[in-house]
C-alpha cells in the first residue's frame, strides 16, 4: 500500500509530531511503500524568516533520518523540490468550494492565534491536497488535528474524478486513537507554534524544565489523582506498553503520589527514550551534504510519480490544447 505523509519545518519537531505520526510512519515503511515528504511550502504561512526556514527544513530532515526513515525503503524529499505540486494546486483549485475552506478548523485556529490571515493560509488544504493526490497515496498517517484536512483532500478527490473523470486515488486517513491529540505541557494540543511542546530533540535543561512545568491539578498529596485529562498522566503514558500503563494509573489512583516526583522519573523516561537518536542526529547534522543529497535523490524518485498524475491531470482538464 502506498502509505504517504508530510510534516512542516515549521519550528522544532515534538512528541505530538513523533507520535501523531513520525514514529508511525517509521514503522509502516516496513511493510509498505511509504512517501515521506517536508512540507516547506506550507511552512511558508507561518515562517517569514529565510534563514529560520532553511535551517529548520535541514534539521527536520536530520531528525526523521535519526529517528528511522530509511530513504533506502522509502521517498524523502522537501516538497518544494517537486514543484508540479503547485501546478496541481491550481488544477485542484478550481473544483473546491470556498465554502469548505471556510469551515477549516486549522485556519481559525491559526488565526487566533496570530499567524496573519493570508491567501496561503486560507488555500492551505487545497495545497495539502496537492500533495497526497500527485503521489497516489492510499493512506495518510495524521494527527486528529488533520482529520478535517484529510476529509477536504477526500472532497476535492471525488469532485475532481466526477468533474473530469477517473484521475485521482481518493486517500483514506489513518488516525491512531490512542496518539490522535498529544497534550502540550499547558494542556492544549501540543504544536510547534505555541510554545508548548516538548521537542524530541531538546538539550538535557531545556528539556527538563519543560517537563517539570508541566501543568497539573491541585490535589492534596494524600489523596488520589484523576487520570481522565490528566496531562502528566497522558504524556507519561506514551511511553509505556498497555501493562505499565495498568501500573502507572494505579499509581495515580494511590494516596500519596506527588507529581513533582512522576516529573522527574518522566524526564529521565524521554531523555532515555532518545537517546540512541540523539547520537546519531548529532551525527547527521555534520554530515550536510549526506542529508542534502539523500534529499535531492528522494525528490528525484518522487518527481518520477508526480509527473503521471500531473501529465493525466492536465489532460483530463485540456489543457493539452494541440490534441
Ligand atoms: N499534538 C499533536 N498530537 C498528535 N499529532 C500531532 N501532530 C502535530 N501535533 C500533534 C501531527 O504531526 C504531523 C505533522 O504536523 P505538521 O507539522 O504538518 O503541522 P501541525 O499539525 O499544524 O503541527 P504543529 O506542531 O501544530 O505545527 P504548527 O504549530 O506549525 O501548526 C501531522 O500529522 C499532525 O497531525
Amino acid at each position: 500500500m502506498r502509505v504517504l505523509s508530510g510534516i512542516q519545518p515549521s519550528g522544532s519537531l515534538h512528541l505530538g509530531n513523533y507520535f501523531g505520526m513520525m514514529k508511525r510512519m517509521v514503522e509502516y515503511q516496513e511493510n509498505n511503500e511509504l512517501f515521506c515528504f517536508l512540507v516547506n511550502y506550507h511552512a511558508l504561512t507561518s515562517v517569514f524568516d529565510a534563514e529560520l526556514l532553511r535551517r529548520q527544513t535541514f534539521e527536520a530532515a536530520c531528525d526523521f533520518l535519526a529517528l528511522g526513515l530509511d530513504p533506502e525503503k522509502s521517498v524523502f524529499w522537501v516538497q518544494s523540490d517537486v514543484q508540479e505540486v503547485t501546478e496541481l494546486t491550481w488544477l485542484l483549485s478550481n473544483v473546491t468550494g470556498m465554502g469548505l475552506l471556510e469551515r477549516s478548523h486549522s485556519y481559525k485556529d491559526k488565526t487566533a492565534k496570530g499567524i496573519p490571515a493570508s491567501h496561503g493560509l486560507f488555500a492551505y488544504p487545497v495545497l495539502m491536497a496537492a500533495d497526497i493526490l500527485l503521489y497516489g497515496a492510499e493512506k495518510v498517517p495524521v494527527g486528529k488535528d488533520q482529520k478535517q484536512h484529510l476529509e477536504i483532500a477526500r472532497d476535492i478527490a471525488i469532485r475532481f474524478n466526477n468533474t473530469y473523470g477517473e484521475t485521482f486515488v481518493v486517500p483514506e486517513p489513518d488516525i491512531e486513537e490512542s496518539v490522535a491529540t498529544v497534550p502540550g505541557i499547558d494542556g492544549q494540543k501540543m504544536s510547534k507554534s505555541y510554545g508548548n511542546a516538548i521537542e524530541i530533540f531538546a538539550g538535557e535543561k531545556e528539556m527538563r524544565e519543560k517537563v517539570m512545568k508541566i501543568k497539573t491539578d491541585s490535589t492534596p498529596v494524600d489523596q488520589p489523582k484523576p487520570v481522565e485529562g490528566n496531562v502528566l498522566y497522558e504524556l507519561y503514558s506514551l511511553f509505556l506498553d498497555e501493562k505499565e500503563r495498568e501500573k502507572l494509573k494505579e499509581r495515580f489512583l494511590t494516596p500519596g503520589l506527588k507529581y513533582g516526583e512522576v516529573k522527574k522519573e518522566l524526564f529521565g523516561v524521554i531523555w532515555e527514550y532518545f537517546a540512541p537518536y540523539r547520537k546519531e542526529r548529532e551525527r547527521l547534522v555534520k554530515d550536510r551534504q549526506y542529508v542534502v543529497d539523500t534529499l535531492r535523490e528522494g525528490a528525484r524518485k518522487a518527481r518520477q510519480v508526480a509527473a503521471v498524475y500531473l501529465e493525466r491531470a492536465r489532460r483530463n482538464v485540456g489543457l493539452d490544447y494541440w490534441n
